[in-house]
């Protein structure tokens, strides 16, 4: 009998024909109104969009149901503290890592160098960014419905994990509750799995939809840059990320990638960290084997305040700039670079094209015209599906090192290649 054909498998299928398609529609018939109308701004678009949004639906409920459980199943205000403590730390650290390893490479390469200043520059306005003390300030919401509503990561997570600690300390009360917030937590995870069965068919069409648009003709004038922060998202990606699961997480790097391929597909399709929360929940607890207690805390907090290959974009855009319009920036601009990155990193959410919005906070920190960004935003779109990746990875870097010293995490599942497989 033929073997099944993965889900996972299915999701890559999918993925290579979308691009392939939406190459051939870019090169072949650019302007054909039917094929843009019924097709790319049609079918391709509402299907993506939908999907997109299916996956945004899960985000609230499953992040607050896992955080509760997460909380309640650790227990001890003191472990919930060291879990909090140790993976902001560890977040905190890659992501200066991954800056610093941009800034390195950047500067070694110099791309920007030979620009030639005849592409201009599309307009670019750079939104007003909050103050980076708002973004401290504004973590306790002044009224959580509307951080629900409004899917304010940063302002659930704290009223959650605040609430969820008031459950410890109303006995039997809270000992119910916390059953009852595992039962939902679960049916959610059900309803991921049905979300994730419908994925080849919505990463087809958001892989259709982006490749019509953003050609690789884009990226030709703009290779220096693009290929810079490639390279660096992949030294990233297989050297420290794989140096820190062998020493720290004691996993062997070559299966956790395999492990994390449906993630990074839908980090990759949706160019959203959020929007892949249930997905890399769902790989990191079902296929890697990290007890929901752990998983259920770093992961949503990664997904907000961990962007590691957004600030790789940031380290390599800010001396890209400074090469094209010859600025000399100096070691302390360097290590203002690395700062403001790590606090874009914190500031922003995991959505689509955030980080070149954050991007502009970095630039006026260290003096660099923000309209520069407009000769690196024709191809950001494809930069930011490639670095949600990386983003989500180390999210799950993170996770799996905290889960290690925690120990909660099995070996058993992480060894067995069929472990959370979706049923066919
Ligand atoms: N798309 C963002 C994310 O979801 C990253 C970015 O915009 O740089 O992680």
């Amino acid at each position: 009998m033929s073997k099944k054909i993965s889900l996972t498998n299915k999701i890559l299928i999918a993925m290579g024909l979308g691009l392939i398609l939406g190459s051939l529609i870019n090169i072949f018939t650019p302007e054909q109104p039917i094929i843009q109308t019924y097709f790319v701004n049609g079918l391709f678009h509402v299907i993506g969009s939908a999907f997109i949004n299916s996956l945004k639906m899960l985000v609230v409920p499953l992040v607050t149901f896992s955080l509760i459980c997460g909380v309640c199943g650790i227990g001890d205000i003191n472990a919930l503290g060291r879990i909090g403590l140790k993976s902001f730390l560890l977040y905190v650290f890659t992501t200066g890592l991954a800056v610093s390893l941009a800034l390195t490479i950047a500067i070694a390469l110099a791309p920007g160098k030979d620009f030639a200043q005849q592409h201009h520059a599309t307009e670019f306005v750079a939104n007003v960014s909050p103050p980076i003390t708002d973004v401290f300030i504004n973590i306790i919401p002044s009224n959580p419905i509307a951080a629900f509503a409004q899917g304010n990561m940063l302002q659930i997570i704290f009223f959650v994990i605040l609430f969820a600690i008031a459950m410890l300390m109303t006995g039997d009360i809270g000992k119910q509750l916390a059953k009852t917030a595992e039962k939902l937590n679960e049916v959610m995870m059900q309803v991921v799995t049905l979300v994730m069965d419908v994925a080849p068919v919505g990463v087809f069409c958001l892989m259709a939809k982006t490749f019509s648009e953003q050609g690789f003709a884009l990226i030709v004038p703009m290779i220096g840059y693009f290929s810079v922060v490639i390279l660096c998202l992949l030294l990233h990606a297989l050297g420290t990320f794989s140096i820190l699961l062998t020493l720290f997480a004691k996993l062997n790097p070559v299966a956790f990638y395999k492990k994390m391929r449906p993630a990074q597909i839908f980090a990759f399709s949706t160019a959203s960290s959020n929007a892949t929360i249930p997905v890399t929940l769902h790989v990191l607890e079902k296929r890697i084997g990290v007890n929901n207690t752990t998983a259920a805390f770093t992961v949503p907090l990664g997904a907000t305040i961990n962007m590691d290959g957004t600030a790789i974009m940031q380290g390599v855009a800010t001396v890209f700039i400074a090469n094209v319009y010859q600025i000399d920036l100096g070691l302390s601009q360097y290590i203002t670079i690395i700062g403001m990155s790590i606090l874009a990193s914190i500031g922003t959410a995991g959505v689509p094209g955030v980080g070149l919005i954050m991007l502009a906070m970095v630039f006026n920190q260290v003096g660099l015209p923000v309209e520069g960004i407009g000769l690196i935003l024709g191809v950001d779109r494809l930069l930011d599906m490639l670095r949600t990746v990386i983003n989500i990875t180390g999210d799950a870097t993170v996770t799996c090192i905290v889960a290690r010293g925690e120990n909660t995490i099995d070996d058993a599942v992480f060894n067995d290649p069929e472990s959370g497989i979706i049923p066919e």
